[in-house]
């Protein structure tokens, strides 16, 4: 076994020292016409919106290309205090688990929703890795739409992934796990026995978009690392990545590099869909949380879901097949006519690329290599078209320009290389800075991609920005992929860690319906205050409701009396706005919480518990107008068990009690 170790070790070192992990001439790589390429003059739209996973910020951003602007970043799995996400009344059971509140995770991947296998601009899905959950961004305001936990799944890396009427979209749990009916005190070296695989697919509702379990396989115990649909001839169809082969629970960088090929799981959806349908799946216990937020209340709610279909492969002959991958795949791409498979070894010096039509005969001819935990495992010759020679080192993903070209990240290497589909013959390579994870071409894993930019998220940054201490803003880097050389035009500083990230032209999204302002006519809202005549406070016991409203520059009401240490008050604010971009913000002296930022329109909620008494002024956070800074008020707290009435008012001080 050590020997293994060390030589594949020597092998890697061997082979990086060919391919130098840093390009020599990382300062002069952008040309003259570069900027020119990049530039959005002053008051130009650009031509893609880019959805960019945050990685450990849990949230996600979007940029617009080429320019590489951040428009907007959007709060999915953590708190973000700047809008009040997590933190308003409303918003709170969005990050609802069933470990409860769960404020933050670390999202991987966006997958926008596809119809006929192009991108359709409804909704941009993404991955929560650490608390496995699915949430759906709706693309009318970009804002999170709904929350799906996943049941019997730990770090839910292989996610989300959709096919190509986003029928479903999956996710495959990143570790193996007991499944939850059987958690508990488990020994860690029971993995064999006891550790399983589930992927989940989620349907989504044609219409309102929403997220249901359809169903999971419980499959092997391995660790699924991404996956991608088939599509065209091989819709119907959907390809994982696995690593951890050897089911390894310790030291994996060594103990699941043991074996030269790992898997890419082959999975024929249609026909576990018409087990499901035949009344084949098992209903089994899980516990799992699907919060949904609703438009017209503008309050999200959390449900607790009890139990799950599930389908043991091993039971179904015609379900799932594995075929032999090098070197722990990570990346497993199919290509715009869905015939080519590519996976990529994170240690592998090649690319192989399957095809679905070899994978098909293989199975009618039962060309298999044996079984792993009773699932067929295809011959690798027989599922192979070919294999990319000598690429680079470190392959990790792939995406298409719909032309015939494959583009791959190298993360060892440092670069991306193009090559030719049919003769796998590379084609073209570009260094980038440094150590390329993610790289993303606008419907690169679609049928239709948009081949005139590739955006590489790069993983370290070193000496690409001025320093700022330690921690370095990780880049983005965008290529010209019009020609046929790639070309360097641009870098730009992310949030977070991006991995993968997918882009649209801008003109689907721009003009889907885009909401500007909640209209108030149609606001539903429990405590919606419809004008400032109805403002008010009211108290049930120590609750103390205010119905709040906010215009242009004052609130009502702004001066309140009678609140006492052991209230719990909760400002419900209305913003009575109806023009676009007019938000007002509320924040109030020492607050535990957060501010709230309230949309034209909007009723949004803010609890607080004042702990001593005093004088708390109040203000807008947002600079609404001229006299943005007037927007203030005070509201006085005396202790406990005081005689001070309730009062409130607005243009007038309320009268004087002591
Ligand atoms: Cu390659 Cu999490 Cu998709 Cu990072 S993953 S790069
Ligand atoms: Cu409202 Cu500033």
């Amino acid at each position: 076994m050590k020997i293994i170790q060390s030589t594949s070790i020597a092998a890697i070192i061997a082979i990086s020292a060919l391919y130098s992990c840093k390009p020599k001439n990382s300062g002069s790589a952008v040309s003259g016409d570069a900027a020119a390429k990049a530039y959005v003059a002053p008051g130009k739209y650009d031509e893609y919106y880019n959805f960019v996973s945050g990685g450990f910020s849990g949230q996600m951003s979007v940029y617009g290309l080429p320019s590489g602007r951040l428009l907007r970043v959007i709060p999915v799995f953590s708190v973000d205090p700047e809008k009040g996400w997590g933190y308003s009344e409303e918003t709170k059971p969005m990050l609802n688990t069933s470990h409860g509140f769960v404020p933050w995770d670390d999202l991987h991947h966006t997958e926008m929703s596809q119809t006929n296998g192009e991108i359709d601009g409804k909704w941009v899905f993404a991955n929560g890795n650490n608390t496995p959950r699915l949430a759906r961004i709706d693309l009318k305001t970009f804002r999170t739409a709904e929350i799906l936990e996943l049941p019997n799944s730990a770090g839910n890396h292989s996610s989300p992934f959709g096919t190509e009427n986003s029928e479903y979209i999956v996710a495959g749990t990143r570790f193996s796990v007991p499944s939850d009916e059987d958690n508990g005190d488990v020994a860690i070296n029971s993995y064999k026995k006891n550790f399983k695989g589930h992927i989940s697919f989620v349907s989504v509702a044609k219409e309102t978009g929403e997220m249901k379990v359809a169903f999971q396989l419980k499959t092997p115990g391995v660790n699924f690392d991404l996956a991608r649909a088939g599509k065209g001839k091989s819709h119907g169809w959907f390809f994982f990545s696995c690593y951890n082969t050897e089911q390894a629970s310790t030291l994996l960088e060594v103990n699941a590099s043991q074996k030269d090929k790992d898997f890419i799981m082959a999975v024929n959806w249609k026909k576990a869909e018409e087990y499901i349908k035949a009344g084949k799946g098992k209903k089994v216990k899980a516990k799992y949380a699907h919060n949904t937020w609703n438009e017209s209340t503008q309050t999200a709610t959390s449900k607790m879901e009890e139990e799950v279909l599930v389908l043991d492969v091993k039971e179904f002959k015609d379900i799932v097949y594995f075929i032999p991958c090098p070197k722990s795949p990570h990346g497993c791409d199919v290509d715009p006519t869905g015939e080519y498979i590519v996976g990529s070894g994170k240690l592998a010096a090649l690319i192989p690329v399957f095809s679905f039509d070899k994978i098909q005969q293989s199975i009618a001819s039962k060309s298999y290599d044996g079984d792993y935990e009773g699932i067929p495992v295809i011959k690798y010759e027989s599922a192979l078209y070919g294999e990319v020679k000598k690429p680079g080192l470190g392959p990790l993903h792939t995406e298409f320009d719909g032309k015939g070209n494959a583009y791959t990240s190298f993360f060892v290497s440092s670069e991306v290389v193009k090559w030719n589909i049919k003769d796998l013959k590379v084609l073209d390579r570009v260094p980038t800075y440094y150590s390329v994870g993610h790289l993303s071409i606008p419907g690169g894993n679609t049928k239709k991609p948009s081949p005139k930019y590739l955006v590489a998220y790069n993983k370290i940054t070193k000496d690409r920005y001025l320093p700022t201490g330690p921690e370095l803003a990780q880049s983005a880097q965008l290529y010209d992929i019009s020609g046929d050389k790639m070309q360097l035009i641009l870098d730009y500083p992310t949030i977070g860690e991006p991995h993968y990230a997918q882009s649209a032209p801008a003109d689907i999204i721009r003009n889907n319906g885009q909401l500007k302002l909640y209209k108030l006519s149609e606001n539903k809202h429990p405590y919606l205050t419809m004008g400032e005549a109805n403002a008010k406070v009211t108290r049930e016991g120590n609750k103390v409701h205010v119905y709040m409203t906010s215009i242009r520059s004052h609130f009502a009401p702004d001066n309140i009396e009678g609140i006492k240490v052991g209230d719990e008050v909760y400002f419900h604010v209305t913003n009575l706005e109806q023009d676009w971009d007019v938000p007002h913000g509320f924040a109030i002296k020492g607050a535990d919480n957060a501010e709230l930022l309230i949309m034209p329109g909007e009723t949004t909620t803010l609890k607080w518990v004042p702990k001593k008494p005093g004088m708390f002024p109040m203000y807008c956070t947002d600079f609404c107008s001229a006299l943005h800074q007037e927007m203030q008020g005070y509201i006085r707290v005396s202790p406990a068990g005081s005689n001070v009435p309730l009062t409130f008012s607005l243009g007038k001080p309320v009268p004087e009690t002591k």
